[in-house]
């Protein structure tokens, strides 16, 4: 009886185990690193950023901390080079990076440019406090994401 409970226990233990690894899975799929890396980066970068332009668009009460702190956290994602998870070949599998990105890759980077500039820029415009200028750096930061998306990306922008 004893032994029982302890095969069931162990048994339990290890589906677990295994659901647990289906759940890493969807975030890092190992055939797939690549894409898992750049979804997980624009996954960072708006959820960082959306909670901004919900403050700006007065859907979320200002909270002039968190503006801070999520426009730093945009500005040390700026810093990562994300293009490396563009790397030749990847435009295949679960992606919404269209294939227009590998025929047009220095407009790609230039537009991976542009966003950089411009979470640096919200970054700024954060720590000066003034909500006329966060708001307009928002608008610019969000127009940057805004224009490689419609080139780039299909379907919704989900990350
Ligand atoms: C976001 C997000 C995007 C951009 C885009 C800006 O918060 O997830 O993809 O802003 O909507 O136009």
């Amino acid at each position: 009886m004893k032994r029982l409970t302890r095969n069931l226990l162990l048994s339990l233990a290890g589906a677990g185990c295994i659901a647990a690894s289906v759940q890493v899975a969807a975030h890092l799929n190992d055939k797939e690193p690549m894409q898992s890396y750049r979804q997980s980066y624009f996954t960072l970068l708006a959820m960082n950023f959306g909670p901004i332009g919900a403050m700006v668009k007065g859907e979320m009460p200002w909270d002039d901390a968190k503006v801070k702190l999520f426009a730093n956290e945009m500005a040390a994602l700026g810093t990562m080079d994300v293009s490396r998870a563009f790397a030749p070949g990847t435009d295949k599998g679960t992606t919404r990076a269209k294939p227009e990105i590998w025929e047009n890759m220095d407009d790609f980077s230039a537009k991976l440019d542009d966003m950089r500039q411009a979470v640096a820029a919200l970054q700024v415009a954060a720590g000066s406090g003034d909500r006329k200028i966060i708001a307009e750096a928002t608008g610019a930061a969000g127009k940057s994401c805004k224009s490689c998306h419609d080139e780039y990306k299909a379907e919704n922008y989900l990350y």
